[in-house]
């Protein structure tokens, strides 16, 4: 085997956001863009001489090229042995469960998640640790760091290897497996929750269900798991082919982008009565009733209240955790059932220490993501199947189970304003300005109430006392309301600016009040505090979910 290596000069800009580094395209097939990240990545391990590497992605456009090339400099720096999935799939979860039941020494997955795909759209690249999740923020700065001053890569002759074939080949020393993407994961599923009286929920005839895989990455496992071990009818997924360009469509599972699953559940005439779609990487999950969609946050407290119904869960969850701008929907479970919810900033990586120190059990974020101590990532098909087990087990309609819920734990009336897009210029202005108005706020009064304290969120890690600071802007209102300010850590064009709206609803009267209608307080006091429009220019979100 002959390693080159090849002399680069850094690039600008490789620094990874709140899911590994995600840019266009264009940007990471400039020679040596790639290959410089990757040696950033193999030059902070330590010891991963003849162990494993679990590789695969979403199947987006430019996987099958940054594949060969990250296949070859994995032989380069010493890697034994790559597990790499049937034509370069695997979703993120199934990574993760690959890289966990393989013993590997951690993963690259490539993906931009929800983003588009496409030769003009989004890429993506992160590691995952041994312990199937993503590396925490001290190694992708430390990854970061060196990407600014790399000089040099190592990389093998051309090998291009047939991933179409399950089996071993070589690379040199390094074998190379392609496995099966599914079997390992939908496996760990299958252990997880009470198949056959799911597969009992799915052949009664009045039950339809429908799962849009959004052309993405899940299409294959959906197939496999929800038609094949569960028997639903065929016909049941749709769009379940991954494209690399996802059918030209967002894979990003919300009301907007998924809005033709959600006109099928309000349409009497489909006779369906449970809906679900998931991500580009098949992390993220939506949930929809007949005429009802499930928000992300409500999922979550749902699927924590109902959790001695799965059989993996029901003897007890030691803790929970949401991220930060999620709603407090899920502190309301955790305090009756009297055990510790965890406040996170946003980005699975956090969680993972909970969940290796046995912390918390269950956890999740606005942001469509849902998953247990099973994996390290987020998992979209986890939430369908745990959905599908608590429908099977209480044998009610989603927004019945939602509305009870509502009754019984109080409602947390919820939205996120997405400003897709801006100027980075004038995102930096407003986020100065309003850090800057931060100590002011308190006792403020508003439309919506007055202001108990502002801040700027800053975490410190129970487990390892680590510190992460400037994590969003709250602006919280004495009756428990909140706004929380955040830029998007995932997108690849301008600034993305969220704005997260909270209202807690306690008297069940006012439970059908529309979302928008209750917020709106909360919209003005934003407007006032932030000034959107006048910065950005921009009156009203790209997207509300
Ligand atoms: C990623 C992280 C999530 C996080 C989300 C936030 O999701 O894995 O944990 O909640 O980003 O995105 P943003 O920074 O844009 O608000 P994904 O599904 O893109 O990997």
């Amino acid at each position: 085997m002959n390693i080159i290596t090849v002399a680069t000069t850094p690039f600008p800009g490789q620094k990874p956001g709140t899911s590994g580094l995600r840019k266009k395209v264009k940007v990471f097939s400039q020679p040596g863009y790639l290959e410089n990240f990757v040696q950033s990545i193999f030059d902070n391990l330590n010891g991963q001489q003849g162990k494993t590497l679990v590789l695969g992605g979403d199947g987006r456009y430019f996987n099958d090229v940054a594949i060969q090339i990250i296949l070859r400099m994995a032989a380069a720096t010493g890697f034994g042995r790559v597990l790499v999935g049937q034509n370069g799939i695997l979703s993120t979860p199934a990574a993760s469960a690959v890289i966990r039941k393989r013993g590997a020494f951690g993963g690259i997955i490539l993906s931009a998640s929800h983003n588009p795909g496409g030769p003009d759209d989004d890429f993506g690249i992160k590691y995952n640790l041994g312990n199937g999740g993503p590396a925490n923020e001290t190694f992708t700065d430390a990854v970061y760091a060196r990407t600014r001053e790399i000089s040099a890569y190592r990389i093998v002759e051309p090998a291009d290897i047939d991933l179409a074939c399950l089996g071993e080949t070589h690379i040199g020393a390094m074998r190379v497996s392609v496995i099966d993407p599914v079997a390992d994961y939908a496996e760990l599923l299958e252990s997880l929750f009470d198949f056959e009286r799911i597969a009992g929920l799915l052949a009664r005839p009045g039950f339809r269900m429908r799962f849009d895989a959004m052309h993405a990455v899940n299409g294959p496992y959906a197939h496999a798991i929800l038609e094949g071990c569960l028997g639903a009818p065929s016909g049941t997924v749709v769009n379940g082919t991954p494209l690399p360009d996802f059918g030209g469509g967002h894979p990003d599972p919300n009301p907007v982008y998924a809005a033709e699953l959600v006109t099928a559940l309000a349409d009497p005439a489909s006779g369906l009565s449970f809906g679900a779609a998931s991500d580009g990487d098949g992390d993220r999950n939506m949930i929809v009733g007949r005429s009802f969609i499930v928000s992300p946050s409500d999922s979550l407290a749902v699927i924590a209240a109902n959790y001695k119904l799965i059989p993996a869960y029901a003897e007890g969850l030691a803790g929970v955790a949401r991220s930060m701008p999620t709603s407090c929907a899920l502190d309301r479970v955790a305090a009756e059932l009297g055990i510790p919810c965890y406040e996170t900033p946003t980005g699975w990586k956090y969680f993972g220490n909970l969940l290796d120190a046995g912390k918390a059990t269950l956890c999740g974020e606005e942001s469509a993501g849902t998953g247990s101590n099973h994996l390290r990532e987020k998992d979209g098909l986890w939430a369908v199947l745990y959905w599908l087990n608590i429908l099977a087990c209480r044998d009610e309609p989603v927004d019945r189970i939602v509305r009870e819920h509502w009754r019984h734990f109080g409602r947390n009336v919820y939205a996120r304003h997405d400003y897709e897009g801006i100027e980075a210029a004038k995102a930096e202005i407003l986020f100065a300005e309003l850090r800057q108005k931060l100590p002011t706020l308190a006792g403020m009064e508003f439309v919506a109430g007055r202001v108990k304290a502002a801040d700027d969120f800053c975490y410190t890690d129970p487990v390892d006392g680590s510190r992460s600071d400037k994590q969003g802007v709250r602006v919280l209102l004495e009756d428990g309301s909140r706004v929380v300010f955040r830029l998007s850590g995932t997108g690849t064009e301008g600034a993305t600016l969220r704005v997260y709206l909270e209202r807690y609803v306690a008297d069940p009267a006012l439970h059908e009040i529309p979302v928008q209608e209750a917020l709106a307080p909360l919209v003005a006091l934003a407007e006032k505090v932030a000034r959107i429009a006048e910065i950005t220019g921009r009156k009203v979100p790209d997207v509300i979910s």
